[in-house]
């Protein structure tokens, strides 16, 4: 029952079940992952795809034919299971040229590199079937404020997202850019450090319809931020193009915990609003396994992902069934012909109609809510007694 299929459209990041456990202090302590052993390994597990940055599949510095010769093994692997390539992005953050920032960087030979890093990645993540480009700007911040004209960042920004939608458009290609927000890490401070931030920004953008966003669980809970709110509010503008999905403690560093760990009430009304709302997305866990593991534990954590995600499935589906705690929710949200003039927008005869309307504000004031019956019963239903 719990068991993902690929029609659940579970992805995962060539670089997530990659991930070597590399961090600030330590080295890597597990060995690398051929590209085609993670397609294998995820096509077994239930996976519908996989997404990669240019250089999780082609290192930097190849050659043309090298780099030819690895994407056609990559292919012929991802044909043999079955796997889809949905997402794709560019990594501006790794090598030391963006140390500065990469669109937003100061030296205009970098922005440039940038652009061009950023077409041919784009090139190949279309030859490989991805419909969605991600944009995390893990380099555009900075820690000398000193050193950065602030508006001047957001420009730049802009003007490059702004080319890269004229190349995509002159090119031809079927694809959507989802912007992803961090608030920071790598840098001191990144530019557009939450959803609702890049929600405001895309409307900046020559081609709007074009870009929404790719809200992750650790960045916005990073923050202090309630993510099932900012993916509300990405829903609402039409804008949930893609999910960066994973758990994390709140205040911390970026955790990138297996999703489901942490959180458990919140990622159950976060399944709740995903599933609710009808998202039919790739739902990516961008996420990696505790720096203890080896690589049977790589699988035991991608497994992890997906099946924590079709128990709170479940849950959600227990809590919409539940007969108690929809006639609560039906209390709660009364038919009002009143309240319907004033959502079929404004006329001064219904401006004076709720002029002279007559309230009994004590008797709505007194009114209880049946909110701790309410809690409880989602409670129980997450905690599995209900
Ligand atoms: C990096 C980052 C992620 C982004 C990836 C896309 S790379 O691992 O921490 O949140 O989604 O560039
Ligand atoms: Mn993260
Ligand atoms: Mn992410």
């Amino acid at each position: 029952m719990y068991q993902p299929q690929k029609s659940d459209m579970f992805t995962f990041g060539l670089w997530t079940v990659g991930n070597p456990g590399r961090d600030p202090f330590g080295d890597a302590v597990r060995g690398a992952i051929s590209p085609e052993r993670m397609v294998e390994k995820l096509a077994g597990l239930g996976a519908h795809g996989v997404n990669l940055h240019d250089n999780d599949l082609v290192p930097f510095d190849a050659t043309p034919s090298e780099r030819d010769a690895i994407v056609a093994s990559f292919k012929q692997a991802l044909d043999d299971h079955g796997l889809k390539v949905p997402m794709a992005t560019t990594n501006l953050f790794t090598h030391p040229v963006f140390k500065e920032g990469a669109f937003t960087a100061n030296d205009p030979e970098v922005r440039q590199f940038a652009i061009q890093k950023t077409m041919r990645a784009i090139d190949l993540g279309v030859e490989l079937g991805a419909e969605t480009y991600v944009f995390w700007g893990g380099r555009e911040g900075s820690e000398v404020d000193a050193a950065k004209d602030l508006p001047g960042g957001y420009k730049l920004f802009r003007d490059a997202l702004n080319f890269l939608l004229g190349y995509v458009r002159d090119q031809g290609y079927n694809l959507r850019f989802a912007l992803e927000a961090k608030p920071n890490e790598p840098r001191g401070h990144l530019f557009l450090p939450t959803t609702g931030a890049m929600l405001g920004f895309i409307e900046t953008l020559d081609h709007p319809e074009m870009c929404g966003v790719n809200p992750e669980v650790a960045h916005e809970t990073m923050a202090g931020l309630n993510f099932p709110h900012a993916v509300a509010q990405a829903i609402d503008a039409g804008k949930l193009f893609h999910i960066d999905l994973n758990d994390q403690d709140m205040g911390r560093y970026d955790q990138d915990f297996r999703f489901g760990s942490v959180q458990i009430k919140n990622n159950f009304f976060l399944v709740k609003l995903l599933e609710d709302s009808g998202y039919a997305g790739p739902k990516h866990f961008d996420a990696h396994a505790y720096r203890t593991e080896d690589e049977n534990g790589v699988w035991d954590f991608a497994y992890g992902c997906m099946r924590n995600y079709m128990i709170l499935k479940e849950k959600v589906q227990r809590f919409n069934d539940d007969a108690e705690i929809q006639g609560i929710l039906q209390d709660l949200n009364p038919a009002s012909s009143g309240w319907d003039r004033i959502s079929g927008g404004y006329s001064s005869d219904v401006a004076a109609a709720v002029n002279s309307q007559e309230f009994d504000v004590a008797a709505m004031a007194r009114r209880g809510y049946q909110y701790e019956n309410l809690d409880q019963l989602a409670i129980e239903i997450i905690m599995g007694v209900r």
